[in-house]
């Protein structure tokens, strides 16, 4: 099978996503690794993604932004283990869940709250303190929603894992490790579980911010223009 390249910054959970499916197929991937600020310069724009996100994925001379189509076509290339349920409810709660995370877990969770308190002060970005605060309300509503569809089941969208649960973890799985995270997930020992059974597989010891770091070195590049 071809290589897949995700193009990305190592530690940002969209990148992860990606990653995450191509470690639970087995395939074969690399990082092309961006320093915090590269998806920003004119040559990325041009060259990989017109509105200057991570990630993008090459597969051969294929070429594909937008995470949740990156995640779908990895399950379609790949079919085994299927990571997209056959069930209509549940591919319908698998792809709610996926719009929860690009609409609102990205923006008021790890946009607004875990960016600031643990990614910002790896690269020295200055934080806006009070603002961290006020956005904690918004962000604790997404996690009582997420908390809400998961009820007892052991994965998002019903028994077994999905594309839900791979896009869903990256950003969920920083919550325990700072004081306001922590206490948004006090309430539910049920996403509390989910984080921890989710984080337990082999891909998210393969995607680690860190392994990707010493796997992928970043070559150094300006930090300025990241938000
Ligand atoms: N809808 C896009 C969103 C991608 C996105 O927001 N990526 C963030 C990941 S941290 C990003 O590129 N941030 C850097 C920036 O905006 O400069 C997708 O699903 O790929």
């Amino acid at each position: 099978m071809t290589e897949f390249t995700i193009h990305g910054i190592p530690g940002s959970p969209y990148v992860r996503a990606p990653l995450l499916a191509l470690e639970e197929k087995g395939l074969p991937w690399r990082l092309e690794p961006l320093a915090m600020g590269g998806n920003r310069t004119p040559d990325y724009k041009a060259r990989l993604h017109p509105f200057a996100k991570i990630p993008v994925l090459d597969h051969g001379d294929f070429r594909l932004y937008e995470t949740r189509a990156i995640l779908d076509y990895v399950d379609q290339i790949a079919p085994e283990p299927a990571l997209t349920p056959d069930a209509p409810k549940l591919r319908a709660r698998m792809n709610q869940v996926i719009g929860i995370v690009d609409s609102y877990v990205a923006p008021r969770l790890s946009g607004a709250v875990t960016f600031p308190r643990l990614v910002a002060p790896r690269f020295g970005i200055a934080v806006d303190d009070a603002a961290v605060v006020a956005a904690i309300p918004a962000a604790q509503e997404v996690v009582d929603e997420l908390a809400r569809l998961l009820g007892d089941q052991d994965y998002m969208a019903g028994p077994a894992l999905s594309l839900a649960d791979l896009m869903l973890i990256p950003h969920l799985v920083f919550l325990p490790d700072f004081a306001e995270g922590a206490a948004m997930i006090a309430p539910h020992a049920g996403l509390a579980g989910w984080i921890e059974r989710v984080k337990a597989r082999p891909s998210m010891a393969a995607t680690e911010w860190d392994v990707l770091l010493d796997r992928f070195p970043v070559a150094a590049e300006p930090i300025a223009a990241h938000a």
